[in-house]
């Protein structure tokens, strides 16, 4: 392994690494940022304790005190969780934090360079950003996408939220070259809702398949690639309830004028107000079935030798 002088690597993926284990990268940014304390400190363990159950190894990455970090401690999670003001660090970001010495969550894409930096390929979230709809945020397109154009790791996620125009993000997605494959489903999950009814060019069936694309796309000189499993049925939203809901956030953003970085917290919080909560169960759910999934794809990937 590559030991990186500004990266710290916990003792137990340092070992995993070592000996070729399956390792799962799991973000930050959902922790600080997209849900509340302290069903965000749950769900954040819950996801680790599903991706050990299923034989990989977990690694929470987050900037800590200045230092980037791939394998958060329970107690490091915990404070995280409940730290007011934390830095939300995309890409671009993770240089501020550092020479500031912050403690930042990091979003999708700086978790994924984070982790490719370390030499793990697998990723679970709940949803990576994309482009934000042009009556909220015009111009507002989430470096998620391009970083997975760029730094060859698997996001397994529930596709994207319906807050931002999915047909514009699926269609960034394919001018970046970036396969998104729907797990189990031939349209793009959105997120609390099973289906947006965007078709999707690939589909697979078993982890084993997933993990070969993925090794194949790798192997041939792509970058990211996006893994798609929609919410189980029985806590889905409906999409009438969640468009309501969605609608008077959007207002609420649109008149307070919020921007940048803050967009997607607000948007989330106001869902979850909205939904009396309804939302937040989803979204831990569909975090912990996401983190399954990716174990299973790590370990399929650490037990077989492609290209
Ligand atoms: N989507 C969600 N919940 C989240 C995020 C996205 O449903 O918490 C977070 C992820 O960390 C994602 C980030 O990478 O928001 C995208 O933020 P931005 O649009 O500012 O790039
Ligand atoms: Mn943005």
């Amino acid at each position: 392994m590559i030991v990186l002088k500004w990266l710290d690597v916990s003792d137990e993926v340092r070992s995993a690494l070592a000996e070729a284990k399956p390792i799962v990268a799991l973000e930050s940014t959902l922790i600080a940022h997209g849900l509340p304390w302290p069903i965000n400190v749950e769900t954040a363990l819950k996801a680790e304790q599903v991706v050990r159950h299923e034989g990989a190894i977990p690694a929470t990455i987050a900037v800590w005190k200045g230092r980037p970090l791939i394998g958060l401690n329970h107690e490091q999670i915990a404070e995280l969780a409940a730290l007011p003001g934390v830095l939300k660090a995309s890409r671009r970001d993770l240089a501020t934090a550092i020479v500031q010495k912050k403690t930042a969550a990091t979003t999708v894409a700086a978790t994924m360079f984070l982790a490719h930096a370390a030499g793990i390929g697998v990723f679970a979230t709940g949803g990576i950003g994309g482009a934000h709809r042009d009556t909220v945020q015009p111009f507002d397109i989430s470096a998620d996408l391009g970083e997975l154009a760029r730094t060859p790791v698997l996001v397994v996620c529930a596709g994207a939220k319906s807050i931002l125009d999915l047909p514009r993000t699926l269609e960034i997605l394919e001018t970046l070259g970036v396969p998104v494959v729907g797990f189990r489903t031939s349209t793009l999950p959105a997120f609390y809702v099973r289906d947006s009814g965007l078709s999707l060019a690939v589909r697979v069936e078993t982890a084993e398949e997933a993990g070969q694309l993925f090794a194949t796309h790798r192997g041939i000189g792509g970058a990211g690639m996006v893994l798609a499993q929609p919410i189980v049925e029985e806590i889905v939203l409906s999409a009438v309830e969640f468009d309501a809901a969605l609608a008077r956030a959007e207002e609420e953003a649109v008149a307070r004028s919020v921007s940048g970085p803050a967009v997607t917290p607000f948007l989330l919080a106001h869902l979850a107000e909205l939904t009396e909560g309804k939302s937040l169960i989803a979204n831990c759910a569909l975090i912990v079935a996401n983190a399954r999934l990716a174990a299973k794809v790590a370990r399929s990937m650490a037990s077989q030798l492609i290209l």
